[in-house]
């Protein structure tokens, strides 16, 4: 797997949107689908000694698990759940990632997925990670738990629920995204699940998430989930300190041309918003080819 690095780009203010590196390190590398216990032994061989601030892992919660194609990576972003078991390891192996990356100053940054579970065509059964029972069809996703109330279906307005117009951006929010179920983050009941899911990756000693879709979300539904979160475990950052959270907004074709309307949107909220929230684009070049990462 080929070692992504991400250049960044932390000119809006350090202050305001602080990593937490250690030793004034500056840079966070992607191991994309790396296991937690080679990222652990990553940390020890090259990236501590070479100065490295951080990693930004794959997402760790249990995800679905595909045939056609085999395997593929996007498997990792159709989540069943909410226990850290995934492809890259279980919940000590990451646990263990996290203790020997700090120990030689590297800090963990997680890929975070709220915005869906799996495609709505995911099956039904126990074809997960950790093997959780899942029913796609049924929109029952027990060891959350979810169910088709948490949804949403009734919300969206387009024929087939999936989104048809990137220029409105109440389709982009509020209906599938290729498929995937599209979660109501307009509730409070599934707010508080997605809080608690980041916050026990906080509390485990990560530093900051990569927030998956962000443009798929409602920035006041964002502002919620992100106002619940803990502060970074003490025994590894000083009192008081937030996670840092970058989100990836994925520009469509149509606005190669310029920013979209939606984006302008985030970033107007941003400005306003006193949460350590950092948009990021375009930090790794990434060429999609047959399924894979090249
Ligand atoms: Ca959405």
């Amino acid at each position: 797997m080929k070692l992504l690095i991400l250049v960044a780009v932390f000119g809006l203010s350090l202050a305001q949107h602080n990593p937490h590196f250690k030793y004034e390190r500056t840079t966070i590398v992607q191991l994309f689908e790396w296991r937690w216990a080679d990222i652990a032994a990553e940390c020890e061989r090259f990236l501590g000694p070479k100065g490295f601030g951080g990693v930004q892992i794959s997402p760790p919660s249990e995800h679905i698990v595909l045939n056609d194609p085999w395997r593929p990576w996007w498997q990792r972003y159709q989540p069943i759940g909410h226990k850290l078991c995934s492809r890259s390891g279980s919940e000590n192996e990451l646990k263990d990632m996290i203790s020997r990356c700090h120990k030689v100053g590297v800090n963990i940054y997680v890929d975070a997925v709220i915005n869906h579970m799996s495609g709505a065509g995911g099956g039904e059964g126990t074809h997960s990670s950790c093997g959780s029972w899942f029913s796609a069809s049924k929109e029952d996703f027990p060891s959350v738990p979810y169910s088709y109330l948490d949804f949403n279906d009734n919300k969206c307005k387009t024929s087939n629920g999936e989104i048809q117009d990137y220029n409105d951006k109440y389709q982009v929010r509020d209906c599938r995204l290729v498929s995937l179920l599209d979660l109501a983050l307009e509730k409070d009941y599934v707010r508080g699940k997605a809080a608690d899911y980041l916050n026990s990756l906080i509390d485990l000693g990560v530093a900051g998430f990569r927030v998956d879709t962000t443009k798929h979300m409602w920035p006041g539904d964002l502002e919620v989930v992100y106002g619940r979160l803990h502060n970074l475990n003490t025994k590894w950052f000083p009192s008081g300190s937030k996670p840092f959270i970058y989100q990836e907004v994925v520009i469509p074709k149509c606005f190669y041309k310029g920013p979209s309307n939606i984006m302008v949107e985030y970033l107007k909220k941003t400005e306003e918003n006193v949460w350590r929230i950092y948009y990021y684009y375009t930090l790794v070049s990434v060429r999609y080819h047959k399924g894979t990462i090249s």
